[in-house]
């Protein structure tokens, strides 16, 4: 990553940038939504594609000179096709939740209802919570997951035969746990209602070959690109070759404009990275680092809610520990540990000062580091709840933090 011009004609941004690059290399970063993308991936975004506007699609534009940009994004779309094993793919959505709201606007008219997961048992903002304009348009009903943190499909079975949903809509952003499509497309069957998920955290899991696929399974799937997936920030929707036109036509012209061209030449660079046979060993590893620290908590007397993990994440309940998921946050990047405070299922507590923390292992996996690292990082962790009052034991553990970060360089 060379910055020569940049470090001469503006020193706050460079500044910013290197500050900012110092502190993703000494530090562990947990928050699961997180990764590091290749340099690959990174000289892609940072080339010229950005110069060029290309409304509209491969070989049907409204601007002149695109037969270059229509390459690169007919690479990004037959790479997620092969990937993913879908029958069509919009590459140009520019996040995740740009891209469910694509999905809405194609498949809903205003008060249709949609089955969505609690944000409190996992769900995402954009699933339906109160807060979104898309819960003022649509009718949003949610489903909860079951004391022992399985998803409750019964619960969703008898509320969409009671609310009778346009869409049912499954993957989340907190719940650690496999889902299983066939079920929902069942009950999806016996309501006449679309099958929907959201894969933006699991996408990487799936393309690796760990996870199930909804993909041949459901109608509609959103993805973003930039989590376990490891490509650019960017989101994508997979769908059945009878919904592509609609779809199409609900990102460009329905709601979004120029498609950013260098982003999804950076998603195509992605792509290909994750149809290499390491990228299985690498989804296979961010699973079992999780499932170490999932082992590692729970000796510690840690409740994990859904109890335990079985893709890259754990949502930890910290009321036996009496510190907020907040708290927690704070004392762990005081010693360079990133996670990120959490609601977990029916808080009490607010989600500015919830009762939980969220973290993951895709970013550390991608580093290099495995079980051994694993079992360090849940004692520091550990230790830093213990200590959150103790600055100078927080001080300590950071430089454990530095030095172990340095056996394993970002961008070498
Ligand atoms: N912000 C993402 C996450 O952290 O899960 C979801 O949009």
């Amino acid at each position: 990553m060379n910055h020569k011009k940049l470090s001469k004609f503006d020193t706050k941004i460079y500044s910013a940038i290197e500050k900012e690059k110092q502190r993703q290399e000494q530090g562990l970063e947990m928050i699961p939504s997180e990764n590091f993308v290749s340099p690959a991936v990174l000289e892609a975004l940072g080339s010229i594609l950005t110069n060029k506007y290309s409304e509209g699609y491969p070989g049907k534009r409204y601007y002149g000179g695109c037969e270059f940009i229509d390459d690169a994004e007919t690479l990004a779309i037959e790479r997620a096709k092969k990937l993913f094993k879908a029958e069509h793919v919009n590459v140009q959505p520019l996040s995740g939740a740009p891209a469910n709201v694509a999905v809405y606007f194609a498949l809903l008219k205003p008060g249709d209802t949609v089955l969505g997961m609690d944000l409190s048992h996992g769900g995402h903002l954009t699933h339906g919570h109160p807060v979104t304009y898309m819960a003022k348009i649509f009718n949003f009903i949610r489903y909860k997951t079951t004391s022992a943190g399985k998803i409750d499909y019964k619960q969703i079975e008898i509320l969409a035969k009671k609310h009778k949903p346009k869409i049912i809509l499954v993957g989340y952003s907190a719940y650690s746990r496999e889902i299983n499509y066939k079920k929902i497309q069942i009950i999806a069957d016996k309501v006449g209602a679309i099958t929907m998920a959201d894969i933006a955290h699991i996408a990487g899991l799936i393309a690796g070959g760990q996870m199930n696929n909804p993909v041949p399974i459901f109608d509609v799937v959103t993805t973003t690109t930039h989590k376990t997936l490891r490509g650019p920030r960017g989101g994508m929707i997979m769908c059945k070759k009878k919904w592509a036109k609609i779809i199409d036509k609900a990102v460009f012209p329905g709601f979004q404009g120029g498609p950013h061209e260098n982003n999804i030449a950076a998603k195509a660079v992605a792509f290909k990275e994750a149809l290499e046979p390491t990228f299985k060993t690498y989804a296979k590893q961010i699973m079992k680092n999780a499932k170490i620290l999932e082992q590692e908590f729970k000796t510690r007397n840690y409740k994990i809610c859904f109890n335990g993990t079985d893709n890259h994440l754990l949502l930890i309940d910290l009321n036996n520990k009496n510190l907020s998921g907040k708290e927690a946050q704070e004392a762990l990047d005081k010693a360079g540990i990133t996670v990120n405070k959490n609601m977990i299922p029916d808080d009490p507590r607010s989600p500015m000062d919830p009762s939980g923390i969220r973290l993951g292992t895709p970013a550390l996996t991608s580093r290099g580091m495995r079980e051994k690292e694993m079992k360090i990082i849940a004692g520091w962790i550990d230790q830093v709840i213990i200590n959150r009052q103790n600055d100078k034991k927080l001080a300590e553990i950071k430089k454990q933090v530095v030095k172990m970060t340095k056996k394993f360089p970002l961008y070498k």
